[in-house]
């Protein structure tokens, strides 16, 4: 008898109970467990009525992801499924916590299904580069309809106990904790009713009313915006399509063909390792899993500005009240005026209700002095960049707060250890680096010092996760992980502009790869004066900063998106950046001023130059140790700064290239180019010469 699936009968319903931590993901020994134990149930002569249900945390979670790209062992799950449908006694399925991708579709061929009030259900394959392969495009429009089952196929959302219920995909939902008491009574109604079973493939009706309709169409045209430069989406439409063109058998040949397909992608590599890479960032190299955590109870943050609104609310959402420091009081209450128009504005919406908006500003509190901060367990520093006006903030925090108390630094690029060394606790000192806006941005990079404790260390990374975000730690050095490859890339962009390019044709090549937006855009979104001001700074202290076309662009004002003129024009209201003759022209007129000839510049030069100075960076940023591993790097990136997460992320998807196509470009990008950022890491000359990749390391 299988260990992970047992039989057993309780009076006349026979219970067939998985049991495969963490999330009863349906491995070879489920799928053969589960064979088993309908067998012995079928062959049970006093068992009326059959009951799936799972120990632990929740129903089956889906195919065990582990297992792909490894040769399949039979019993496969379409067989397993089809095995319980085609039964003649029927099998209740007991639903509780997710049952997600292949667990849904195992409880769509049983006969029934009963569920918790507080589960979920979800076929959410598409976010692996999937599409659900083991019946699932085919029998939910069975019972959901066309427009139901395309939206949660194509975005994968998950659908609460209670609208499963008015879905038809499920039949009953229970209050209360206890799945295995409520399926026991759910199939024993069933037994005493004499139900039959009831095969979701025999249904019919929702099939024929929505046959021939313009849904699927509709779908296609709606995703070409929304799933842009995706695969597995527009996979997942034709396959529900079949549901409704092709009988069930010819249906789920066809949706065995699509999901083969999307198997094969790239994309379902990246996304997978995406999935991986996300959990395996919370642990962290070096770091005990068993390692104390200090309790965060009340937070403070300093600056009432857009970042510390931002990071503020996150507290706020997560329940801890937090208090904001601001210099005057103006700003205070512009900053928490500001707090309380984006609730509203998520209210309007619809996302959270007024009284969530009146608890959330209730945990908001604003002071002009560090003394308010005597009590709590961590302040976040979010003032702007300057390492004197940061010392200074440090040197009184530490005097202001309680012993053991946190000190965090919001800093992009500045050094934590020079900071740390403004107070007497450098061992209680960390960057917590948020992204803009930092309440919707999941990344938060977490920058260890040279004295961080590990207690600390820890601290920050189970924060992060209580706030929702998903915590990289990195080490200390300028820009850390994300800015400083970003700065690099930055750097390119504008080189190619120089000598040719336009700044529309660089951020296209840069969306095309899957960017939300190009690196001009961003520039124009962050502020123009920004970077300008950064340089003059440098330029007073005597360095010696080259000129930049947009410098002239800052000095007439053209400051980004606030202005509607940066280097791209916006028309009042709106977002979208709009080329403008005026900006080829000030480049025009620099580059004559510069004496500099410009020349064609290719996309895949383009895609070349502003992606491998980042791999190239990326492979330092390994070898010096400020990232552990690629796939932290790989995550910085996918929530950080958008980068398409169905390609894995920066390393992965270097890796998919090929390290020695990459390590040879970049050799001849600095011979002809030269410049320190062209010059080729060791570790990536390593690894070529060794044959192995970044997720080898
Ligand atoms: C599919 O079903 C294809 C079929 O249509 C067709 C087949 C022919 N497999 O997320 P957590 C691990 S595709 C293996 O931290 P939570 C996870 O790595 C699948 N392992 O917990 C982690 O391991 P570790 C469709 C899995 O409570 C641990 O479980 N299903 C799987 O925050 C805990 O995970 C999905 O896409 C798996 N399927 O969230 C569901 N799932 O401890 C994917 C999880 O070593 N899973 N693990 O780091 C999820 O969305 C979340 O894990 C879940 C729990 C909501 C279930």
């Amino acid at each position: 008898m299988s260990e992970v699936v047992t039989y057993n009968r309780e009076g006349s319903i026979g219970v067939i109970t998985v049991n495969y931590p963490p999330v009863n993901a349906l491995s070879h020994a489920v799928r053969s467990g589960l064979v088993a134990a309908l067998e012995q149930g079928q062959k049970d002569a006093d068992a009326k009525v059959l009951l799936l249900v799972c120990e632990g945390r929740t129903f089956i979670a889906g195919a065990d992801i582990r297992e792909f790209g490894k040769p399949m062992q039979e019993p496969g799950l379409s067989a397993v499924i089809e095995q319980y449908e085609n039964g003649d006694k029927p099998v209740v399925a007991a639903i509780h916590g997710t049952a997600l991708g292949g667990g849904l579709e195992t409880a769509l061929g049983c006969h029934y299904r009963v569920a918790l009030s507080s589960a979920k259900v979800g076929l959410p394959e598409v976010k692996l580069g999937l599409l659900p392969g083991a019946g699932g495009t085919q029998r939910l429009p069975r019972l959901t309809g066309a427009q139901k089952a395309l939206e949660m196929i194509t975005t994968g959302e998950f659908v609460g106990a209670n609208d499963a219920l008015t879905l038809g995909i499920v039949d009953a939902v229970e209050d209360g904790s206890d799945i295995k008491a409520a399926g026991l009574a759910y199939a024993q109604k069933i037994a005493d009713e004499g139900k039959p079973v009831r095969r979701v493939r025999d249904l019919t009706d929702k099939l024929e009313a929505d046959k021939g309709s313009e849904v699927f169409e509709q779908f296609r045209a709606g995703l070409q915006k929304k799933a842009r430069g995706q695969f597995s989406p527009f996979k997942c439409v034709d396959a529900v399509e079949a549901a409704f063109s092709l009988p069930f058998e010819d249906g789920m040949k066809r949706e065995r063909e699509l999901f083969m397909e999307c198997m094969e992608s790239p994309q379902r590599a990246g996304l997978i390792h995406a999935f991986f890479a996300e959990r395996e960032v919370s642990k962290v190299k070096g770091l005990p899993k068993e390692t104390p955590v200090r309790d965060i109870h009340k937070v403070g943050v300093i600056g009432a500005g857009t970042m510390g609104g931002g990071i503020a609310m996150n507290f706020a959402n997560a329940g801890i009240p937090v208090t904001i420091a601001e210099v005057k009081q103006e700003a205070l209450d512009k900053g928490l005026a500001v707090i309380r128009r984006n609730y509203e504005s998520t209210a309007k919406k619809g996302r959270i209700t007024q009284a969530q908006v009146e608890e959330r500003m209730s945990l908001i509190s604003g002071t002009l002095t560090y003394d308010d901060f005597s009590d709590v367990d961590l302040v976040i520093e979010a003032v702007f960049e300057s390492m004197d006006l940061k010392k200074k903030i440090f040197g009184q925090l530490d005097d202001a707060c309680k012993p053991g108390a946190i000190l965090a630094s919001n800093t992009s690029t500045l050094s934590i250890d020079d900071i740390a060394a403004a107070t007497k606790r450098p061992q209680d000192v960390i960057g917590l680096h948020f992204f803009s806006p930092a309440n919707v941005m999941k990344l938060l990079e977490i920058v260890r010092g040279e004295k961080t404790s590990d207690e600390v260390k820890a601290t920050a990374m189970a924060l992060a996760k209580k706030i929702r975000k998903v915590g990289v730690m990195v080490g200390n050095c300028y820009g850390f992980v994300g800015n400083r490859m970003l700065h690099k890339r930055g750097a390119e962009a504008m080189a190619l502009v120089n000598e040719g390019a336009s700044p529309q044709q660089v951020d296209k090549v840069l969306t095309d790869l899957g960017f939300p937006m190009g690196q001009f855009a961003m520039s124009d979104l962050a502020g123009i004066d920004i970077g300008y001001s950064i340089r003059q700074e440098r330029r007073k202290a005597g360095e010696d900063v080259p000129a930049s076309w947009m410098d002239k662009l800052a000095e007439q004002g053209r400051l980004g998106q606030k202005t509607q003129a940066g280097v791209y024009r916006y028309e009042e209201g709106n977002r979208k950046p709009i080329p403008d003759p005026e900006v080829d022209r000030v480049i025009a007129e620099f580059r004559q001023e510069q004496g500099i000839k410009s020349r064609e510049i290719t996309d895949q030069e383009i895609l070349e130059r502003c992606m491998y100075v980042m791999v190239n960076e990326g492979a330092k940023i390994l070898e010096e140790g400020i990232a552990d591993r690629s796939l932290d790097i790989d995550i910085t990136w996918i929530y950080g700064y958008g980068f398409p997460a169905y390609r894995g992320g920066p390393m992965f998807w270097a890796d998919q290239i090929g390290l020695d196509v990459i390590l040879g470009t970049i050799e001849q990008f600095y011979d002809d180019l030269g410049g320190e950022q062209w010059k080729p890491a060791a570790l990536l000359q390593k690894l070529v010469s060794e044959g192995r990749k970044f997720s080898d390391l």
